[in-house]
């Protein structure tokens, strides 16, 4: 079939958005090369050598006021344009690079070639993600290797993804549906080959895809194994004698550090307190806590902190 689209699928709450701005930009910049084009055009000719046209003007006064306000006008107009410009992209800007509070989340590993993901109720998936239409998605996103990029055109988002670190990614499909899904950062010889689809499904049909097959354990549970198989439960359990942290509430929470700074304890700072420690030390303990850097894996570290999470509410289960 001749199918050969020049506009990717707008599918996600943010795709009409960043549609309304490229073709806003896009005209604008039409018009001003437009406006640019027919100007030097016409003066060409107007001004040409040999024409007749009037050139003792200009240097009278009546002459000069009129040159300050057209001065004056491409001055002002092109200010107040680039300030609509400003004020309406950086509105779509914060909601775009601020997930809602109520987001579904989903964990993402990127390495060389493919795409890692877990649902916090514990399924895994490679190169493809099942997510429910009509609720927003976060992604929490790290990379084993080297810089990957997380790009859905229908969705009309992108996000580097970052060995090291975590960067996050959030979106909400309008309908049901298979998308591609690229990595968008060049990223050795397979790059090409890394991308997958992300398949959005009614929310029934959602519900009927997380209980299919067995069901597997939550990444929170699997997180708590992980808690006692690298020994944190040791120091951080309830029985421990070691004067180390409870970490039940932690998450989530202002944490006072050594030094008299706080930091907001998100999944960089759980992140770094397993790898580097020495970085942030918690005030009123001693940095006896030994690094965990090239002991567990990015998947591993995620689920621990999916487990850290959910002893942050009442709810959570303390291994
Ligand atoms: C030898 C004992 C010990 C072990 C083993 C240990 N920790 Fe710690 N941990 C500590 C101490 C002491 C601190 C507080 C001082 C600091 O920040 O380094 C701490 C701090 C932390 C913090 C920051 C807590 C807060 O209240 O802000 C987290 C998170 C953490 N550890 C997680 C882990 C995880 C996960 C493991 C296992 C991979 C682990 N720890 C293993 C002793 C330990
Ligand atoms: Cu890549």
């Amino acid at each position: 079939m001749w199918d050969f689209p020049l506009f990717p699928d707008r599918a996600s709450t943010m795709a009409g958005r960043i549609d309304a701005i490229y073709f806003a930009w896009l005209g604008i910049a039409g018009l001003v090369a437009l406006a640019v084009t027919v100007a030097l055009i016409v003066f060409a000719v107007k001004y040409r050598q040999g024409s007749k046209a009037d050139r003792s003007r200009g240097l009278d006064e009546e002459q000069r006021r009129i040159n300050r306000r057209i001065e004056i006008t491409w001055i002002v107009t092109p200010l107040a344009i680039f300030m609509v410009m400003f004020v309406w992209a950086a509105d779509v800007y914060y909601d775009y690079a601020a997930p809602p509070p109520d987001a579904l989340e989903v964990y993402v590993v990127g390495k060389q070639w493919m795409w890692k993901l877990q649902h916090p109720s514990g399924q895994r998936e490679i190169d493809e993600l099942h997510i429910p239409v009509g609720r927003p998605i976060k992604l929490v996103m790290t990379s084993e290797d080297v810089i990957h990029s997380f790009f859905v055109p229908a969705f009309r988002v992108k996000q580097d993804v970052l060995p090291g670190r975590y960067t996050t990614l959030w979106f909400q499909a309008l309908k049901p549906g298979e998308y591609h899904l690229f990595c968008a950062e060049y990223c050795g010889t397979e790059h090409s080959r890394m991308r997958g689809r992300v398949i959005a499904l009614a929310a029934a049909d959602y519900e009927r895809w997380l209980d299919h097959g067995t069901v597997p354990a939550s990444m929170a549970a699997r997180g708590a194994e992980r808690f006692r198989q690298f020994g944190c439960s040791g120091c951080h359990g309830a029985s421990s004698t070691v004067h180390a942290p409870k970490l039940e509430g932690v998450f989530g929470k202002p944490v006072q550090l050594r030094g008299g700074t706080s930091v907001i304890a998100d999944e960089r700072y759980i992140r770094d307190s397993i790898l580097l420690p020495l970085k942030d030390v918690v005030a009123g303990y001693e940095p006896i806590m030994p690094s965990f850097q090239g002991q567990i894996g990015e998947d591993q570290l995620l689920e621990i902190i999916a487990y850290i999470k959910s002893i942050a509410t009442d709810q959570g289960q303390t291994p």
